[in-house]
């Protein structure tokens, strides 16, 4: 009896006397392990008679229970100054100064990206995303794209192993955002679809990523004139002039009829050439800037409209492009480098968000 007493005693001032968690499993394994001694007393119990059992029985219990119990408070001591010292070290002062501001930089790409997104908010647009895995139907035959078209062939568009007989790829460009907002709203709609597009394609002016902005209108009786005012109030707007000149050429995609490329007329400014003013002045030219027209009537049949009610345009142009012209880079491939000290040149103040009252540009 009393060796059961002075055993439990001991234990529990063990226990108690603890300092890490460490030292206090050491003592659980020796007390409540397999082989440790509260255990090695309970296994004397087994062989023993009913009657015996009922006298030896219950001291042994209490030894069990009463241990676990200090084992379990000691633990929870421990963790408690364990966590109480962890917090205490990590202690800052809210109050202190910051030692250095911010240093990164917008990226050109996010800043124009930003830039369009605030001239076209401000023409009634919002702003579509969608998914960069794409199926060859949102990114090629709802655009009236035929199997045969060269850009389906494989050194443009970069596919996926075929899966379940659906043939998925990365979007090679943004249109497929456009196809999913009109299968899935009602007209009238007015948006700009952003993002990321792959084609596997490699050099100063081509990366395999690059980035797009596409916009699309659907509305009853649009026409090329509310594509040529809407095209010329964003680039006014973009580059911050009044004086931009549009030449709108005849063109061919597939998904829209009749298309028309956009140039923008630059001048010689100081021996610069600067965008703006009529290209055909003498050492002026022009850019070719965008790619647009009217929807393909195929394309808003392929959505589910129909054509003969719903007519609008569309157009697209690269973002990293844009980037170039207005803030005047020459390699496309330093944009996506990561080069710091590029970056430090090139980039933007997270503080400089583009509004139209304010300005756009830099
Ligand atoms: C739908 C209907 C029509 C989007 C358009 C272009 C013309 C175009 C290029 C410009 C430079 C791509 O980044 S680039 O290489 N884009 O020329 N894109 S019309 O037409 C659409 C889109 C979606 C439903």
């Amino acid at each position: 009896m009393s060796e059961i007493s002075n055993l439990k005693a001991g234990l529990i001032a063990d226990i108690n006397a603890a300092d890490t968690l460490d030292a206090l499993e050491a003592l659980r394994v020796g007390a409540m392990g397999k082989n440790g001694v509260v255990t090695g007393l309970l296994k004397t119990l087994g062989p023993m008679s009913p009657e015996e059992r009922l006298e030896k029985g219950p001291p042994i219990q209490d030894l069990r229970e009463s241990v676990t119990a200090a084992l379990a408070d000691r633990k929870a001591a421990l963790e408690q100054a364990a966590l109480d010292a962890k917090l205490a070290a990590e202690k800052i002062d809210m109050t202190l100064p910051a030692g250095i501001g911010p240093q990164g930089s917008v990226h050109p790409v996010s800043q124009v990206m930003d830039e369009l997104a605030e001239i076209f908010a401000d023409l009634g647009f919002s702003v579509a995303t969608g998914p960069e895995i794409e199926d060859d139907w949102h990114n090629f035959t709802a655009l009236n794209i035929p199997e045969t078209h060269p850009a389906r062939a494989m050194h443009d568009t970069f596919y996926f192993p075929d899966a379940e007989g659906k043939k998925m790829l990365l979007r090679t460009h943004t249109s497929p955002v456009q196809i999913r907002t009109m299968m899935s709203g009602e007209p009238p709609i007015r948006i700009i679809a952003p993002g990321r597009v792959y084609r596997s394609d490699s050099d100063a002016t081509h990366t395999p990523m690059f980035h797009q902005i596409e916009g699309l209108v659907i509305d009853k009786g649009i026409t090329l004139g509310h594509l040529k005012w809407t095209l010329e109030t964003f680039l006014k707007a973009f580059f911050e002039r009044d004086d931009i000149v549009l030449r709108l050429r005849p063109s061919y995609f597939p998904f829209t009829e009749p298309s028309v490329e956009v140039d923008v007329g630059y001048t010689l400014t100081n021996g610069q050439r600067v965008i703006g003013g009529d290209g055909d002045a003498p050492g002026g030219g022009w850019l070719e800037v965008l790619g647009s027209g009217m929807v393909n009537r195929r394309v808003i049949e392929a959505c589910g409209l129909d054509p003969d009610e719903w007519q609008g345009f569309a157009f697209g142009t690269g973002v990293d492009r844009l980037a170039m012209l207005k803030y005047g880079m020459n390699d496309l491939r330093a944009f996506f480098d990561g080069d710091l000290r590029w970056l430090k040149h090139y980039g933007f103040s997270a503080l400089d968000v583009p509004t139209l009252s304010g300005g756009v540009g830099a």
